[in-house]
Formats: C-alpha cells, structure tokens, sequence
C-alpha cells in the first residue's frame, strides 16, 4: 500500500455486480495474524466481524492492515451496528465493504447509502489524507471513492424481508447478506438456521433479492446447503470461520489419538 497513488478496484464489488459468486470466510478471532494468514488462502472476501466478534476499532484496522500484507481476499467490515460515525471511521480506515446488520427499512437503508457518501451526495464527514487514500497519496480519493465502496445490508427479520424489493431499489445498495441466525430467531426458530422453514424462507428471499437485480448473500457452514443456495442464485457466501476451523481443527488432531 505504501506506493500506491491511484485507489485499487474492489474486485470483490466488481465480481458480484457481474453475478459471480464469492465464497467467503467468516472471522471472528479479532486476530491481525490470523487475518494476515488466512488473506492469502484465496477466499474471495472475509467478513471482520465486529459485531459478535471482538473486535474493537483498533483491532479492525490491524486486520485491514494484515489483509492488505497477504492479500489478495477482499476484508467486508461487518459493523456492530448503523451508527454512522462508525462507518465513517471504518471507511477512512480503508474498509472499502461494509455489511451492516439488522437492517429493516428502506429508511434505515437509505440513512446508510448516504452515510458511505461524501456530500453533495450523502453525509459522510471529509478527512483530508485518510488511511483509504494512502494517506492523501490517492490525490483523487474523494472523488471516485464511490465507485469502489460496496454497501451490504443484512435482512434478518421478518420485517427486512416484508421491504425486500424496496430496500433493493435504492441505488447504493449492492447485495443482501442474509443473518441466518436472527431470520431465524425473528421466524420463531431460535438456534435453528437449517429448519425447513428457515431455509424455504431464506431460498425464497434470494431469489426475490436476485430478481430485483442486488446480490445475494448467505453465511452456512452445510456443504449440501451451501450448494443448495448456489443454486438458488446466492452469489456472497461464507462458508465457514476462523472460529470454526481452528476448533474442528484442533479436536479433530486430538480425537486421532484419543479414541
Ligand atoms: C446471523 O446468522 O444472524 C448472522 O448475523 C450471521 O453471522
Ligand atoms: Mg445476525
């Protein structure tokens, strides 16, 4: 990053405009090291969790830092929340995709879409020679930053999914990135994100997310399911986690001597 004058294509934005699929890995260690290492397994994305993981500001910057240093998979900040002053800093720290959860309205939709935008068009406050520019290196940063952020928005309740088609029709929305845990709670399904009823309903909605012409995303860790959801036109899907990999790793090494 150090040399760099002109702002790199966020080939991750890029791949699911033209209906390409990104398989992803979720990370919710808050490890730079362990982002670092895993950045250059070839994923197409990883999700920083800061939301269920535990990562602080800081913590999300070291991992944008050590995903630049192994490259090429592409960080998606997934933020605690919509605070807007958090989405700033996440972008002037370089995040150039954000998914923010538990989002239910077009309102709520629309407050994001402007809070990724420098003004005249959104809200967003300007910092001079911010991270995301290479610390004022990208001269022309502010201007054609836009082009490059990608804005996911999680539906994870039934009322999401009752303004599906409104919340895709605004522009600056790229993809819906499905929480199959929450639909699943908001579903009367607590813990239960492969209950038949939660995957009719998930299936259901990505093919009413690709029919408004947005993206499609999902996280699910079934092999069979995961295909399944290919299938259906689910183009963003995280198929497994650091979290998960380290602790099937671990027991599985273990369980070949301890029988
Ligand atoms: C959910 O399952 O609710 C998610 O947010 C995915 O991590
Ligand atoms: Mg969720």
């Amino acid at each position: 990053m150090t040399r760099q004058r002109e702002l790199q294509q966020n080939h991750f934005k890029h791949a699911i405009k033209q209906g390409q699929v990104q398989l992803g890995l979720w990370t919710q260690l808050g490890s730079a090291i362990a982002a670092e290492i895993l950045s250059g397994c070839g994923y197409d994305f990883m999700g920083l969790d800061a939301e269920h993981g535990p990562s602080e500001y800081m913590d999300i910057y070291a991992q944008l830092q050590a995903c630049a240093a192994g490259g090429p998979t592409q960080p998606v900040v997934r933020l605690p929340n919509q605070d807007i002053s958090l989405i700033k800093r996440y972008l002037d720290a370089g995040a150039n995709t954000l998914m923010v959860p538990q989002v239910d309205t077009p309102e709520q939709a629309e407050t994001l879409v402007s809070a990724v935008r420098y003004p005249p068009r959104g809200i967003r406050g300007y910092c001079g020679a911010p991270r995301a520019s290479n610390f004022g290196r990208i001269k022309n940063y502010a201007a054609v930053c836009e082009r490059e952020i990608c804005l996911i928005v999680m539906p994870e309740t039934i009322t999401a999914l009752d303004n599906l088609e409104k919340m895709a029709a605004i522009d600056g929305i790229d993809g819906f990135f499905i929480g199959p845990g929450d639909l699943a709670a908001s579903l009367g399904y607590i813990g239960q994100p492969m209950h038949p009823e939660v995957i009719k309903t998930i299936e259901e909605s990505g093919r009413r997310i690709k029919a408004a012409g947005k993206a499609a995303g999902i996280l699910c860790t079934d092999e069979q399911q995961t295909r399944r959801y290919i299938e259906v036109g689910f183009q963003i899907i995280a198929i497994g986690s650091d979290q998960g990999l380290l602790t099937q790793g671990a027991e599985n090494l273990l369980a070949k001597f301890r029988q």
